[in-house]
């Protein structure tokens, strides 16, 4: 295993790092401390032919002006906060408002957004990178300041794990994600409406006006959005299920987790991932509103890639019957998933 760190450009007068981490069987995951960036998974495919399985673009000037939040770290909260507001001990907050009049993915400046601290790991069976940043108290327009720790290591079993932790200074909200775009045909070959998707969920959260939630749970059975067998992608583009074309013709859905493991299969290139997490929800986008900009594979398009973002439901600050994401002062956050690439 190896890991190599080289130079990867300016922000803000801020030498910008990449991080190359290599296990033996030459998969490889390439990140940056802007943003704790994945710009690049190479994985092998059935013939162990080595492409890469995630969106990005070729430099950081790419990264900087993007807007779909390609490969980054989310946070403070992921996800939209209606009218950018919350109650929290009584006490209302007034967050950024970055899309309409409500908060999306932490704000202005965010995790996202900013160059972390890094520090290379090397053990004996794990090679990664420990990013740390100091958020401060009012970012964004959360209370507390708080030091986030996010960690990417790679081992010899084909996984990458990413864990992110943080001990706020004050009682505020914690909801992070990773916001890897994957298409797992090797370099953006084709659509991922062919990709095969397996989500033990039951329940998913019905979405309203702006892709806010409305704080009702929907039963799957039925409909495009039961995946628990297994199913292709194309079946929620391909129908007119209401929920389906409010969001762009697709999935942009907060799907409640039965059992926190999820898998995506490319049949024609044999590539799998898995994915294990210690979150209650997952959001699956199909990049419905994806158009026209230049990334490293050519023009974006909808449904180029699939993002499956591990986190706490969204929006739950304003809804009191999802899952809490309070964070109290001093309380340890902890958010873990791990990505097992493997063939079939
Ligand atoms: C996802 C979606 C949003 C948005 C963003 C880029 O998390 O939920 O709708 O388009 O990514």
């Amino acid at each position: 295993m190896e890991i190599k760190t080289y130079p990867y450009g300016t922000f803000d007068n801020q030498e910008v790092q990449a991080f190359t981490l290599k296990n033996e069987a030459g998969l490889s995951v390439t990140c940056i401390d802007y943003g704790c960036i994945i710009t690049e998974i190479l994985t092998p495919d059935r013939n162990g032919t080595l492409e890469n399985v995630v969106l990005g673009y070729d430099n950081l000037e790419g990264y900087l002006s993007d807007v779909t939040y390609q490969g980054a770290i989310i946070g403070r909260v992921a996800g939209r906060i209606s009218a950018a507001e919350f109650e929290l001990n009584g006490k209302t907050y007034s967050l950024d408002k970055n899309e309409n009049n409500n908060h999306l993915h932490g704000g202005l400046t965010r995790f996202s957004n900013v160059v972390w601290d890094s520090k290379v790991i090397e053990e004996e069976d794990r090679v990664g990178v420990e990013f740390t940043y100091v958020s401060e108290d009012c970012e964004g327009g959360y209370p507390g300041t708080v030091e986030m720790k996010i960690t990417y290591s790679l081992n010899n079993k084909g996984e990458l794990e990413i864990t992110g932790t943080g001990i706020p200074e004050a009682d505020t909200l914690l909801n992070i994600t990773n916001h890897a775009y994957f298409n797992l045909s090797g370099d953006v070959k084709r659509d991922i409406l062919d990709h095969e998707l397996t989500i033990k969920s039951s329940r998913y959260i019905e979405l309203g006006q702006e892709s806010l939630p409305t704080g009702e749970l929907i039963d799957v059975t039925g409909t495009v959005f039961d995946f628990r067998q297994g199913r292709k992608v194309a079946d929620g583009p391909n129908s007119e299920d209401e929920q389906i074309v409010l969001v762009g013709q697709g999935y942009d859905h907060p799907f409640m987790l039965d059992e926190q493991e999820i898998e995506l299969y490319d049949e024609a290139s044999g590539r799998q991932l898995a994915i294990e997490t210690n979150q209650k929800a997952v959001v699956v986008y199909t990049s419905n509103t994806m158009e026209g900009f230049t990334m490293r594979h050519g023009e974006a398009r909808p449904y180029q890639a699939i993002c499956l973002e591990t986190q706490g439901a969204p929006d739950a600050i304003n809804h009191p019957n999802f899952p809490s994401i309070v964070v109290k002062k001093d309380e340890k956050y902890y958010w873990e998933t791990k990505y097992r690439f493997s063939v079939k």
